[in-house]
């Protein structure tokens, strides 16, 4: 199998009988082709070694777009992962009466949210519309290499480019375009998630997870100027922004577009800060954190019964809490002027019975 003219590794007739392994006296146990098969299915099981069906074909990746996020991984072994994202700049709604020529990955902000595994190599393809003005990028905070991806897939208008990369930390990351001038392609809206899952020690399992992005819009009008507004450098030079937004739009997650749970319910937020400038006091009106991943790590330390969680630009956290009461609970940057003048304010809608010994709203009459 491995040898050749008779030296070296052999696999011989006999499942029993020993390799002709050269070193063989320097260890304590036979090497036996059995001893090996026994190591090497051990090692695809514990995912170093990749099972040889999938170290055939890829697996091609199916994005969701916010607030929803793609099914937890099943498979316990890694996989080639085979992503294609697409460039695009348009025309779409900040606020209601307010319009603003995004720049994006898919076509929303934020971009589409990636789940990959720990050991996954992925093969990323990044495409730009024909119809862009500008060239884009991508730079994963999850890539382990120069610029994460940047100076590889710096792609004109229409064309094409690819990378392949080995996600080798688990954890929540920021993607972002990376093509100059980099803070206003950020502040047009080229952000987006992507979820690394541990190889060992899955996230516990949740009955609900939602995908949520924070981030900021400079306008040449006021907040709540009607019309067309343009982008603003000067206000973005001076972090002075009009619209401080969860998923790209006021009123993403308000009305028919709240989130919604259930009583008894665990529920998951993956929170981003696409920035450009503001760090994010996340807070959800009403409840604690039960768990928070600070900085979106896995594997590290867990913060417990948390009020609000800080999430940097280019940033994010994993916050996981069970709901003991209904209700209406407002999700909000805490920096709270953002909230009720800006537009930070989603609503998660809690159905079910109530539990009066935790919340008895007529005990005080
Ligand atoms: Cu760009």
């Amino acid at each position: 199998m491995y040898g050749e003219g008779g030296k070296g590794l052999m696999v011989p007739q006999s499942p029993f009988s020993t390799f002709h392994f050269p070193f063989s006296h320097l260890f304590p146990f036979a090497f036996r082709p059995f001893t090996v098969a026994l190591f090497l299915t051990l090692l695809i099981g514990l995912g170093v070694l990749p099972h040889p069906a999938l170290a055939a074909e890829a697996i091609t990746l199916i994005p969701t777009q916010a607030p929803n996020v793609p099914p937890p991984i099943q498979r316990s072994a890694q996989a080639r992962v085979k992503v294609e994202l697409e460039a695009k700049e348009f025309r779409g709604s900040l606020a209601d009466g307010t319009d603003y020529d995004f720049w994006s990955f898919g076509g929303s902000v934020p971009g589409p949210f990636i789940r990959v595994r720990e050991g996954d190599t992925i093969e990323l393809t990044l495409k730009n519309d024909p119809h862009s003005t500008f060239p884009h990028s991508i730079d994963l905070h999850a890539v382990t290499g120069p610029g994460g991806g940047a100076k590889v897939t710096q792609t004109p208008p229409g064309e094409h480019s690819s990378f392949a990369w080995k996600a080798l930390h688990p954890g929540l990351y920021v993607y972002h375009c990376a093509t100059p001038h980099v803070p206003t392609h950020i502040a047009n809206g080229m952000y987006g998630l992507i979820l690394v899952e541990p190889a060992r020690a899955a996230l516990p399992k949740a009955d609900r997870e939602f995908y949520l992005m924070q981030s900021e819009f400079y306008t040449q009008g006021p907040h709540g100027a009607h019309g067309l507004q343009g982008y603003s450098m000067e206000k973005a030079e001076r972090e002075q922004p009009d619209y401080v937004l969860f998923n790209g739009r006021e009123g993403s997650l308000t009305g028919e577009h709240a989130l919604k749970a259930k009583v008894g319910e665990r529920v998951r937020l993956f929170v981003g800060n696409g920035g450009p400038n503001l760090v994010s006091s996340f807070h959800v009106i009403g409840e604690i954190f039960d768990q928070v991943y600070p900085g979106g790590a896995i594997g590290g330390p867990i913060m417990k019964n948390v009020q609000t969680t800080l999430i940097p630009p280019g940033g994010a956290a994993i916050v996981e809490f069970t709901l003991d009461v209904p209700g209406s609970y407002p999700i909000v940057d805490h920096s709270i002027f953002r909230a009720f003048d800006k537009g930070a304010l989603g609503m998660l809608e809690v159905s079910g019975p109530e539990s009066l010994d935790i919340f008895n709203p007529g005990a005080a009459r």
